[in-house]
């Protein structure tokens, strides 16, 4: 069996900063959270320029947080504080003054740097300079813009074929950059366009594209207040979409019961006390969730095929009264398939599968039964298993049945990650272009783009790994870190000629890199970006479907900072020269003609310059709000799905791995996951106190965790124990510490998405410490 090659650093430190333990929260929020918010942002700001960011921070012509994708209300936004203390924290890291100029990185190799743990490399500040890596060099030096264009360019007109070049997207790029970025890729040649979306909801996408005809969700954020019932799947709102309470507690004053399906009970899901209404500040908490399912990892597939035999017996004792059979034979197809084939599972086995007992579903499917206002939402519980299209094909197949979409109260709730993630979907970011947008490009400009499918990350990562692909450009995001695999990955980039970074802060990515590096920075969404004395903006889509305007605010920490679309466009000079079909200084000028394109390319976008400029943005057409359905039939469909079981060695563990409330992905802000009692440590295992006395460990000691999965031994090392509330046989930590753990070939059926909530794991004493660690 292989061994695998040391990994690149910081992922497994020798040394712990100190692990204390404390209570899990009860509820979420609160002054607390505010607190926290402005220790972030003072801390690292002078007092005017933090203020001057917060306040504009999601109002209607202010700039659009970077944090999540969740939308900000329509209607009544208070004027001081429409953010969380998540998007508090995401502007202070982004708009710190702190900068990091080429004496630092003189000072400093790249294999020191790499030495450095995520929350040190992205504390060292705002990159202020282009820098660029020689073959063979250890300090990145500086580099004029020019030079680095020219450099980028060299390499790829140099490729024997466009397809050995690979542009990764991640989700903070606005519409505009990314819109003039894909249209570069394509012009130059290539589909090669993985983004974030493949490892987030891809899942999610192809699931809805195929049984309902778009891969968005459908509800608008008024459906939450006119629901019955919310379900919450593998979702952590109060970290992660900290605002989608205040949605949760609205909906619930109004009558809505919250049914959360979880293996953690997790803070935001019980408890909330809004700070922003006198009732929070005065710690008034409103409770949350009305039925908790504490689901075993991955059991939410046969969850769902259980309460849809439950409400399949019901209607049955009474035909008519469970099912929306108008909506079901107007509306939908495949029901005789769907409801011969369910019939087909026990209840009891369902129940031992998920984990829940048969009670407890069955309460689930009492009130299901009479409800018909029904909204499921999901997040990374759901869509990073091997079975995620599957299991949304069941949560859809469940909503059809009730008639649950397309109607006030009703739907789909995919609640996406990166604040644009949506939006760079829908103006072309997809290694699997639509033959529309490729006609409309050829249409509109006249040349013939490429047809051929692109690369997706995973198979990115497979061709620079076999050599296949020689340049990689990321367009924000930190590839390395956030992907799986990570030795196999760092292997990938490092087998590329070039590695090129659009980024605002240092990253993992900039310091594991091919022969030659280029490390390009840019404006953040905070920022002011004014050419020729105009301020231009930029624009972006939520969770649901909203484009609104994003307008930075604050005097950018460097002169030498350039905007993506500008780096998009003197990317495209340099690649081009004069071959370009292409007015690449226009779009540079001034972005209202990048929006005009739009509106010529992608569908809804009309009067774009126009709707972006009116407060609160527009929606964009969304088929399945008005029971239209974009399917090959026409219809909604049910999907007829298998569950299949891999049932666990007695020594193997199923890993999860999950953000902190300290965290944005990849960029550490601390080192605490207060709501869940953890505090100054991220190497944590969380474990049923069953398996640790199982497997002979204790409370606190420091294991290794490891698999083996085609051929190689994967580690990762120096975990300490935590005892936690968590179904038997599953174990979860902190991501991307552990994404060395999770096989390149570990990936969702269908949708190519890694896997990176079911990983296949085992523990051993760790050699590298032999005492407890915890204070
Ligand atoms: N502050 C902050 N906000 C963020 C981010 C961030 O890192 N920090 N990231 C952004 C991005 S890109 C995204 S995609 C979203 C992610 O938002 P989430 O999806 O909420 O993020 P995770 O921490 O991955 O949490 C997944 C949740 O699913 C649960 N879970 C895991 N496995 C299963 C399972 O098999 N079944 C069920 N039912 N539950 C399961 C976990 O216990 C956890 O509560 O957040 C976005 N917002
Ligand atoms: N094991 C495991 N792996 C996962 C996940 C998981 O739950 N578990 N989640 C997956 C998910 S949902 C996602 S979305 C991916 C995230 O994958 P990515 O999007 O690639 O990662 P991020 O950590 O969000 O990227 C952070 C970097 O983006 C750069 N950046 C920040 N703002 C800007 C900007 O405005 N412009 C530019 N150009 N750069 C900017 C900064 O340099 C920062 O270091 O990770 C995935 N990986
Ligand atoms: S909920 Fe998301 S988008 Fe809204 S302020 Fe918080 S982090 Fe930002
Ligand atoms: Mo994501």
């Amino acid at each position: 069996m292989n061994k695998e090659p040391e990994q690149p650093a910081a992922q497994n430190p020798e040394k712990f900063s100190g692990l204390k333990l404390g209570e899990p929260y009860k509820v979420a929020a609160g002054v607390h959270a505010v607190v926290v918010a402005g220790e972030h942002v003072f801390g690292q700001m002078p007092i005017s320029r933090g203020m001057k960011a917060l306040f504009k921070l999601n109002q209607k012509l202010g700039y659009d947080c970077p944090s999540c994708a969740w939308p900000d209300p329509d209607d009544d936004r208070s004027s001081i504080a429409e953010y969380c203390e998540n998007g508090a924290k995401a502007v202070a890291d982004e708009a710190m003054t702190k900068s990091i100029k080429p004496p630092f990185f003189a000072e400093n190799t790249v294999a020191d740097l790499a030495k450095l743990d995520d929350y040190h490399i992205s504390k060292s500040g705002r990159i202020a300079q282009p820098m660029y890596l020689p073959e063979g060099a250890t300090h990145y030096q500086p580099i004029s813009w020019d030079d680095a264009f020219k450099t980028i360019a060299s390499h790829l007109n140099g490729l024997q074929n466009p397809n050995e070049a690979i542009f990764y997207t991640s989700g903070r790029t606005s519409n505009e950059a990314a819109y003039i970025y894909q249209l570069f890729t394509k012009e130059y040649g290539t589909n090669n366009l993985p983004d974030c979306s493949n490892m987030c909801h891809e899942s999610t996408s192809f699931a809805l594209a195929k049984n309902l005809g778009i891969g968005k969700g459908s509800v608008k954020l008024q459906d939450f207040y006119e629901a019955e019932v919310i379900v919450i799947l593998g979702q952590n709102p109060g970290t992660n979409h900290p605002r989608m309470l205040t949605a949760l507690q609205k909906g619930r004053a109004n009558g809505a019961k919250i049914v959360s399906v979880n293996p953690l009970h997790e803070t935001g899901l019980l408890g909330f006390s809004n700070p922003q209404k006198f009732q929070g500040v005065m710690g008034i908490n409103t409770r949350l969730t009305d039925i908790f399912l504490q689901v075993k990892v991955n059991g939410d597939l046969a969850l769902i095929k259980a309460i849809e035999l439950l409400l399949l017996e019901e209607e049955e004792k009474k035909p008519g009264t469970v099912f929306d059979h108008d909506f079901i034979t107007e509306h939908t197809s495949g029901y005789l398939e769907f409801i011969s084939q369910i019939k087909k599972y026990e209840l009891e086995y369902l129940a031992e599968v998920c984990g829940i007992s048969i009670d407890q579903i069955r309460e689930v499917a009492d009130l299901l039964a009479k409800k018909s206002k029904i909204i499921v939402c999901w997040a990374m519980g759901i869509t990073q298993h091997k079975n995620a299209v599957d299991t949304i094909y069941e949560l859809v197949n469940l909503l059809l049945l009730k008639g649950s979409i397309g109607k006030p109260g009703a739907g789909t709730c995919p609640t996406r990650g990166h604040s644009n993630v949506q939006g760079d979907r829908t103006v072309g970011i997809f290694d699997k272009p639509h033959e529309a947008l490729l006609d409309q490009i050829k249409k509109v400009y006249g040349f013939e783009p490429p047809r051929e499918h692109g690369l997706d990350v995973v198979n990115s990562i497979k061709a620079m790994y076999e050599g296949k692909a020689k340049v990689f450009f990321g367009m924000g995001g930190n590839f390395l870190s956030a992907t799986p695999d990570t030795n196999y990955t760092a292997e990938a980039l490092r087998n590329c000629d070039l590695t090129v970074h659009v980024s605002t802060k240092l990253n993992r990515s900039h310091l594991v890199h091919g022969k030659e590096a280029l490390i390009l920075p840019c404006l953040g969404r905070t920022d002011l970006d004014i050419h020729d004395g105009i301020t231009q903006f930029v624009s972006c889509e939520n969770s649901m479907g909203v484009v609104q305007m994003s307008k930075g605010v604050l005097k950018p920490v460097s002169d030498h900072l350039l905007s993506e679309p500008v780096i998009v466009c003197r990317l495209a000079k340099a690649t081009f020269g004069n071959r370009s079909v292409i007015d690449w200084d226009k779009f540079e000028k001034n972005y209202d003609y990048i929006r005009d394109d739009i509106e010529k390319v992608v569908n809804g976008f009309e009067q774009y310059n126009q709707k972006v400029r009116v407060k609160g943005g527009f929606y964009l057409p969304n088929g399945t709000r008005e029971r239209k359905w974009d399917t090959l039939n026409s219809k909604a469909n049910f999907n007829v799905t298998e569950l299949v079981v891999e049932p666990l060695a007695e020594d193997e563990l199923l890993m999860m791995s999950v953000r902190s409330h300290d965290q944005f992905n990849t960029t550490i802000y601390g080192m605490d996951d207060r709501y869940r009692g953890i505090f100054n440590e991220r190497r944590v295992i969380f474990m049923n106190p069953a398996d640790i006395i199982k497997g002979g460990f204790e409370i606190g000691e420091v294991i290794d965790i490891y698999n083996n999965s085609d051929g190689r031994e994967r580690v990762a090392k120096g975990f300490i124990i935590v005892s936690y509330d968590i179904p038997r046989q599953c174990v979860a930590t902190y991501y991307p510490e552990t994404n060395v753990l999770v096989p390149i070939s570990s990936v969702a059926d269908k949708s190519n998405q890694p896997a990176s909530k079911s990983v296949v794991v085992k523990l051993r004493k760790s050699r590298l410490f032999n005492q407890p660690v915890t204070a």
